[in-house]
């Protein structure tokens, strides 16, 4: 087998995690201890040594919550695996950029969210649109390019948005959501509105200066925003390793003297735990915070990716730690949930992306009059 791609670590031992879930050589406000690359095997048994953490974690949690974080990871996974069905039927057009392997992020980071808090993300943005309250109706219609859309089928796939709802995109600049995410937070400061920003972006957007030029600001003017690396390990199909000098993500943060964290993204109570920290701090004293998640992306960068940047091994090698079925193990253990409620979840789940597809095949294209609304021109 030809090696697999590598992946981060902490210098401790593979394994060895706090109670909260972060390293356990994390520092008080969460610095990230200095990683080395470590193969896959390395991260299946980081991963299963840190499971008692997982463990603890949901001891100490509601159970109605737990179920609903599972419930919108089973969502988006349905949900995402019908986009690809359907993109392939020539339903929708144009870039698909799916995000199944990463849902623990989402639904780790953003459930810790009030209402009110801002999201602002990559062009991979509909489960995230879909955790930010969007229906699976009005973001399949966008995908479609249907009226019904949440921008009425005029951004598509890469461009999820809703004022109402605190989600402002789904942006196809590498990078660029990190400038916008940091003037959000700014905008937040400045009216003393108590919001906290999540801005999403992926690990090769890091190499972009307005990831450093940003970071600088945020950490200079004491910015109430959580940046969120989701280190799914490749830049289209250049793997990180190939690309960044200094691979710490996390690590970067300390030039700004800026709280991080290295954090498990197959672990969504570890992403639950970070994010909660980071939450503290930004609403304690406007303080930002750089969480890097690691996580792998199964499917190709894109729909129209042929993927012969990496092997079939090394995918199914990290599919044996899905975030899923890692979870719904651990809501077993623990006695939050039986077989009977599983099937139930799968069902909702199933039934929403039906509702979501049977409204998009009936909703209509945009009418030409809508050729120049809400459009800068
Ligand atoms: C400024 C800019 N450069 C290049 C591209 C082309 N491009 C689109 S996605 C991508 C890779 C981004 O990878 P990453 O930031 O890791 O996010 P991921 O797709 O893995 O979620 C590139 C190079 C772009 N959209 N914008
Ligand atoms: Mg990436």
């Amino acid at each position: 087998m030809p090696k697999a791609a590598t992946i981060q670590k902490t210098t401790a031992s593979a394994g060895k995690v706090a109670k909260n879930g972060a390293s356990k050589n994390g520092k008080a406000l969460g610095t990230a201890a200095a990683p080395e690359f470590a193969d896959v095997d390395d991260a299946i048994a980081e991963y299963n040594a840190r499971r008692s953490a997982q463990l603890a974690a949901i001891k100490k949690s509601d159970k109605k919550l737990l179920r609903e974080m599972l419930y919108q990871m089973v969502l988006g996974r349905r949900f995402e695996e019908k986009c690809a069905e359907v993109y392939r039927m020539g339903k929708i057009g144009g870039f698909c950029h799916l995000y199944i392997g990463q849902e623990a992020i989402g639904v780790g980071s953003m459930m810790m969210l009030e209402p009110t808090d801002m999201v602002i993300t990559s062009y991979r943005d509909h489960v995230q649109a879909m955790i930010k309250g969007m229906s699976p109706e009005s973001v399949m219609a966008e995908l479609y390019g249907r009226e019904g859309g949440c921008v009425k089928g005029k951004g598509g796939s890469m461009h999820m948005f809703s004022k109402d709802l605190e989600f402002y995109g789904g942006h196809g600049i590498v990078g660029g959501q990190i400038g916008v995410g940091t003037g959000m937070a700014y905008a937040a400061k400045y009216k003393n509105s108590g919001q906290v920003v999540l801005c999403f972006f992926g690990e090769a957007a890091v190499n972009q200066g307005i990831f450093h030029e940003s970071l600088n600001m945020a950490q200079l003017w004491k910015l109430p925003i959580i940046y969120i690396c989701e280190n799914n390990q490749y830049g289209m199909g250049t793997s990180q390793k190939r690309a960044m000098s200094s691979r710490s993500i996390a690590r970067k943060a300390e030039a700004f003297e800026m709280a991080n964290e290295f954090v498990d993204g197959m672990d969504v109570m570890a992403v639950r735990g970070a994010t909660r920290r980071a939450i503290e701090r930004a609403r304690k004293d406007g303080s930002p915070t750089l969480l890097e998640v690691r996580a792998y992306r199964y499917m190709g960068h894109s729909m129209s990716d042929p993927g012969n940047y990496r092997t079939r091994d090394e995918i199914l090698k990290y599919q044996e730690r899905d975030p899923i079925v890692l979870f719904k193990d651990s809501l077993k253990e623990s006695k939050v949930l039986n077989d009977k409620d599983f099937e139930k979840i799968e069902q909702e789940a199933n039934d929403a992306v039906d509702r979501a597809v049977k409204f998009s095949d009936e909703s209509p294209y945009p009418s030409e009059a809508e050729l120049l609304t809400d459009v800068l021109t």
